[in-house]
């Protein structure tokens, strides 16, 4: 017998099957986020990275073209098994001369889009609120400053445009995510009002409708963000209601809470009363410092959260991290491939099971077999996915990488 048998075996016993888990795991999109192969620097400007975010490192070898980004990112997704999307922000228009963001239109994405068919993917959107010097005093659609405020609600117009012609050419929805970094440092002297005008700016932005089939929609909170401390106005209560009162969607990023919060347990309550969930997976280290994401009991969590469910086409799974003190295309590769891990190890549990357990209130066969899970031979089946996936195993492609970087990355 060989390995790969001997695991159907085991994961048999426990009424796994292995073969559905697989086929189950490589049909779920997610979206790798194009900013990880710059550190978040863009197309259309040098403008330094603002918004209480921080991508730490110099490591060499960046893509600083759109040519060179797409490169890197086909060396990526070549050893990233599954179904791959990709998240663009604003900042990545093509264009030859200047665009300011209340300028942006469609036409700057077609580049983008012929390159997404072309590699059978599809895109999901971001505005992009910060790097820019109409960020005044850390506030945009919450900003006391009329034209302040103005100038970015058409940034936040014209990106739904865009996200709902991106659907159209793809003939699948683009996912749009507002996220923004409004907030201070220090304690504020009225909480209220800075929420009452990002409110009132979303309820603009909102106002132009698009087809459903084109466009999903999604606001993005966080607890702080580096020299915002005390207050942030997008917060999970304020994008909570206000996604549940709009008929639109709340995006989880896992490094958006309390470090003891588990993001895992918020996913049940969000799939009652949403009509998707919207997720970005990192891994905040003591922080949201958005490290690359690793296989760990956090990660495995969310992933069996969406797979035990049932209802995988209510989730729109997206990554969020930045690495620049790794090469970063092996930083996508790492991170994207530990997602699949999750995604896979998690549809390998005998949900049913467990929860007949529970029902029962026969907690210790819960526990022991919660336990014993964590021992079954996942790494053969991790393998045969990547087969499957035509694409290397853990211990093939990083030689290939480094061939990339001394070839490629290294002589730019
Ligand atoms: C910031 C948010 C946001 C950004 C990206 C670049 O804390 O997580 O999603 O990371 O939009
Ligand atoms: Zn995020």
């Amino acid at each position: 017998m060989n390995d790969y048998t001997v695991a159907l075996k085991k994961y048999e016993h426990y009424e796994i099957d292995v073969e559905k888990a697989i086929n189950l795991v490589k049909d779920i999109p997610v979206s790798i986020h194009c900013w990880q192969g710059d550190d978040i620097s863009g197309l259309l400007s040098h403008e330094a990275l603002t918004g209480g975010i921080q991508v730490t490192g110099n490591y060499p070898g960046k893509a600083s073209t759109f040519e060179e980004l797409k490169q890197d990112f086909l060396k990526a997704i070549e050893n990233i098994p599954g179904t791959k999307r990709i998240n663009l922000h604003a900042i990545y228009a093509v264009s030859d001369t200047f665009v300011d963001r209340n300028e942006i239109e469609p036409k700057h994405f077609d580049p983008w889009i012929d390159f997404a068919l072309e590699n059978n993917i599809k895109i999901d959107f971001n505005p992009t609120f910060f790097s820019h010097e109409k960020v005044i005093d850390n506030f945009t659609l919450s900003s006391p400053i009329e034209n302040v405020r103005e100038f970015w609600i058409e940034h936040g117009k014209r990106s739904r445009k865009i996200a709902a012609y991106i659907g159209k050419r793809q003939k699948s929805p683009c996912l749009c995510n507002i996220w923004i970094p409004d907030g201070m440092k220090d304690i504020p002297g009225d909480r209220l009002s800075p929420r009452k005008r990002l409110k009132d700016s979303l309820d603009q932005i909102y106002s132009d409708k698009y087809d459903e089939n084109f466009i999903i929609d999604s606001v993005e909170s966080k607890v702080f963000g580096i020299g915002l401390e005390s207050y942030t106005v997008g917060s999970s209560e304020f994008y909570i209601n206000y996604a549940a009162h709009h008929g639109i969607n709340a995006l989880l990023d896992s490094g958006h809470y309390h470090p003891t919060e588990n993001v895992a347990d918020k996913i049940s309550s969000l799939l009652l009363f949403n009509k998707f969930i919207a997720l970005h997976i990192t891994r905040p280290v003591r922080w949201d410092s958005d490290h690359v994401v690793s296989f760990n009991d956090d990660v495995r969590e969310i992933a069996r959260e969406i797979i035990a469910s049932n209802q995988i086409d209510k989730f729109l799974i997206g990554l969020d991290f930045f690495d620049a003190t790794i090469n970063r295309v092996a930083a996508w590769i790492t991170g994207s491939r530990n997602v699949q891990k999750a995604l896979l190890h998690a549809a390998l549990y005998p949900h049913k099971t467990m929860k007949k357990f529970q029902d029962e209130a026969d907690f210790t066969s819960l526990l022991v077999l919660n336990e014993e899970i964590k021992t079954l031979p996942f790494g053969t089946v991790w393998d045969k996915y990547c087969e499957i996936n035509s694409v290397p195993k853990d211990g093939e492609w990083l030689e290939e990488i480094k061939h990339y970087e001394r070839d490629v990355q290294l002589k730019r």
